[in-house]
């Protein structure tokens, strides 16, 4: 039986990941970090699977910026894999603790690879990499290839460009299989909720049942190439099943912007809306809406605002991935277009906002609001 160590398990892509090595039939030991509440939500359903699946999954505490725990996790398992998902993963946080995302992000992944090689087992464990297309920041060419060059454009970035390069050298130094998957943006129902997307779904859906009254956002221009991350996940697996470690572009070849994510999320809520005026002063008005889907909307209401605190110091305008080697190399194409994720998002947030409303209905609070 094959074994994998996830960082980053409670995280949205370590949940799916984890759902599919199971399946594989991998026994998946997962890192997570002590908090002070409950984050293993995106996990708990799968404790209450077949017990034949639940006993091949093992948490154990840990943390990227604790490298004697890192070794020592890496010793007791031996893992064939190891695939590190885990990061301060939100580029404008990354603004505010620069040196945080660098330790836990930059050095976790040395970390990591120096238990791989402190142990002995450079020709035993694979090793995956979720490196990122904010590695091309200013982009210099499009569509982004494995050979377009990068510009990173916050300090997160800056971090996982460290991690990427520490990825590369530790596979020619040390003849680790190591790989770097240059994922772009991808989404799910089990999004954090501070990511551009999930904030869109969810607030439209707490406007639509009464719980919100606006949505504020902020560089509405912004144009990203947005795709599921189920799909993204089989790819991680792919990617360390070759047999020569390389290092991939994983994307749709699509792009939109976040106006054309709200015009979408609007739409799958029932409302259609207009936007009028330009940066700080642009909103979004509704001009039709389909009461029986969102009963708290008028026409004429106000639904989207600009609000420059959420104005990154440096922005990354564009991003558009080329998959071409992905799809010749390994045959994958994500199956799961950006129309289809967004409405399954949708109906996911409709169905927490009419259980919240019904909670503040009959006199209990209801969820926190999204920042
Ligand atoms: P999430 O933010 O959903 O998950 C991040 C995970 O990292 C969580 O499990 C979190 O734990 C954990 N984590 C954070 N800090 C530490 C730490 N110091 N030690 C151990 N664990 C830590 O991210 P995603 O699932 O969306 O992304 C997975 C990876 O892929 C990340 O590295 C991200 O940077 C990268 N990536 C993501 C893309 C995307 O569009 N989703 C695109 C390209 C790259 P906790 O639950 O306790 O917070
Ligand atoms: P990103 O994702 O920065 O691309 O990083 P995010 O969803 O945070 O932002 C996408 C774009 O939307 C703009 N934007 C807003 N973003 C947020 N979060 N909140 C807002 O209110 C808002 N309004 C507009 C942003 O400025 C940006 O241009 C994600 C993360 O998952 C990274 O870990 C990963 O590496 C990259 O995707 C690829």
């Amino acid at each position: 039986m094959k074994k994998a160590l996830i960082t980053g398990i409670t995280g949205q892509d370590g949940s799916y990941l984890a759902e599919l090595l199971l399946e594989k039939g991998y026994e998946v030991h997962g890192l997570k970090r002590r908090a002070s509440s409950f984050n293993t939500q995106r996990l708990d359903h799968l404790s209450d699977g077949p017990d034949e699946l639940t006993s091949r999954l093992k948490i154990h505490y840990g943390d990227l910026s604790d490298a004697s725990n890192l070794i020592r996790l890496v010793k007791e398992i031996e893992p064939d894999e190891i695939y590190n998902l885990a990061a301060q993963s939100h580029v404008a946080v990354s603004f505010e603790v620069p040196e945080y995302t660098a330790d836990v992000d930059a050095l976790g992944t040395l970390r990591l690879l120096e238990a791989i090689r402190i142990l002995g087992l450079e020709h035993k464990t694979r090793f995956y990499q979720a490196a990122t297309s904010e590695l091309y920041g200013l982009v210099q060419e499009t569509p982004q290839t494995e050979q377009t060059p990068f510009y990173p454009r916050s300090p997160y970035a800056v971090a996982k460009l460290y991690a990427y390069w520490m990825t590369v050298n530790y596979r020619e130094s040390y003849g680790i299989y190591a790989c770097n998957g240059i994922l772009f943006n991808h989404e799910s129902p089990r999004r954090g909720g501070t990511f551009v997307t999930r904030k869109i779904t969810r607030t439209l859906a707490r406007i639509a049942h009464g719980l919100e009254t606006c949505l504020c956002l902020g560089n509405m221009d912004a144009l990203r190439d947005w795709g599921h991350a189920k799909d993204y996940v089989r790819m991680q697996w792919m990617m360390l099943q070759q047999e020569v470690a390389d290092d991939f572009v994983i994307a749709t070849g699509k792009q939109i912007s976040v106006r054309d994510f709200v015009v979408l999320a609007a739409r799958a809520i029932g409302v259609e809306l207009e936007f009028t005026g330009k940066g700080v002063s642009e909103t979004g008005t509704v001009v039709s809406v389909d009461q029986s889907k969102a009963p708290m909307v008028n026409v004429g209401d106000v639904l989207i605002r600009v609000d420059p605190k959420y104005f990154r110091p440096a922005e990354v305008e564009t991003l558009l991935g080329d998959p071409s080697k992905a799809r010749s190399k390994l045959n994958w194409k994500p199956q799961i277009t950006v129309d289809v994720m967004c409405a399954e998002m949708v109906a996911s947030d409709v169905a927490e906002a009419k259980r919240d409303a019904l909670l503040r209905k009959h006199g209990f609070v209801a969820a926190n609001p999204v920042e």
